[in-house]
């Protein structure tokens, strides 16, 4: 029984005997999870990860799909940046978020805007959680002349949506700025003004990835906080806020400076997805690479546990 002696208690939460070991993609490089829950199935949209080491290079998104944790069905790349024309059409597929309501499913994404300098958001829309889907505008949702807290070109990023239980559905994004807004029934146009969420309401550490789900009444703002990232979040008993800030629910991930969380409630479970530079695979690495890092990353999973009081606990990053 020496100090490094791992309780009784938190073994149980360290195992993963329901879910794949980390990474739980190991095909190809994948970063930036959104989880989405239908039908009995939870679905997961992230990004392509073919960085050389000096940057991002995302060349498509991808979906994958579970009813067990175990078991993930690779459903390819129904989605990629050249399919919104009014983009660049480069390897820019950073992070995004599906949701469905009334029986379609709308993917906000993150791409590079070919006429307005910066980054911009888009929405997919399909019949399918899988797709195929195709731009439901034909034209940017949000671009970079929308939005000018921050001056920085690349703050229209992480898009994230959320509908609340009077059927609003709202939408968040944001770098260094935490922007919210209320979106159309159509689910494809802003509603009225961009808000942001005011910094001591975030910790004033708001870096990015901002994801918001509900639970027994209480409103959760997680996101990426720092640099290197760390996860932090903040309680509200409304959308709109106030948000009190509770501090950390995850340490930085292995061998990447980002995170980017998803939190999703899964056939009774509590799920914290997030990717980190762990997996270690050279081939397709690209040139000098010698595998994993903050711009070869890899979808990981873990599950989260909440205090009686609705706080959340830390999450315990696996690595097998
Ligand atoms: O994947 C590109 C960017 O890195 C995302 O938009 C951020 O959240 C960070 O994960």
């Amino acid at each position: 029984d020496g100090p490094y002696t791992i309780p009784s208690d938190l073994t149980a939460q360290v195992s993963k005997p329901d879910s794949r070991p980390n990474p739980i993609i190991t095909e190809v490089f994948t970063a930036d999870p959104a989880p989405m829950v239908h039908d009995g199935r939870l679905y997961l949209y992230v990004g392509q990860d073919e960085g050389d080491g000096r940057g991002y290079r995302m060349p498509r998104w991808r979906v994958y799909s579970t009813d067990d944790m175990v078991e993930w069905q690779d459903h390819g790349s129904p989605l990629q940046p050249g399919d919104f024309k009014w983009s660049t059409g480069g390897p820019t597929s950073w992070a995004g978020h599906a949701i469905e309501k009334d029986g379609k499913f709308y993917w906000y994404v993150t791409v590079d805007h070919k006429d307005i300098h910066g980054k911009a958001l888009g929405v997919a829309v399909s019949d399918s959680p899988t797709g195929p889907f195709k731009d439901a505008r034909g034209s940017a949702l949000v671009t970079n002349d929308m939005t000018k807290a921050t001056g920085i070109s690349w703050d229209d990023i992480d898009p994230a949506a959320f509908i609340d239980d009077d059927g609003q559905a709202w939408l968040f994004w944001g770098n260094q700025k935490c922007y919210y807004a209320k979106l159309k029934p159509n689910m494809t146009e802003l509603d009225g003004d961009i808000r942001v969420v005011p910094d001591p309401e975030v910790g004033n550490r708001f870096t990015e990835a901002p994801w918001v789900h509900q639970r027994h009444g209480i409103y959760y703002l997680s996101y990426a906080t720092g640099f290197p990232e760390k996860t932090a979040y903040s309680v509200s008993r409304s959308i709109t806020g106030p948000w009190i800030y509770k501090g950390l629910v995850a340490e930085g991930a292995q061998n990447s400076n980002t995170i980017h969380q998803g939190i999703v409630t899964f056939k009774g479970k509590d799920y914290f997805f997030y990717h980190s530079g762990m997996m270690q695979f050279d081939e397709g690495a690209g040139e000098g690479h010698n595998g994993g890092g903050s711009f070869l990353r890899s979808v990981c999973v873990d599950e989260l546990h909440y205090n009686p009081d609705g706080s959340m606990q830390r999450v315990i990053q696996t690595s097998e």
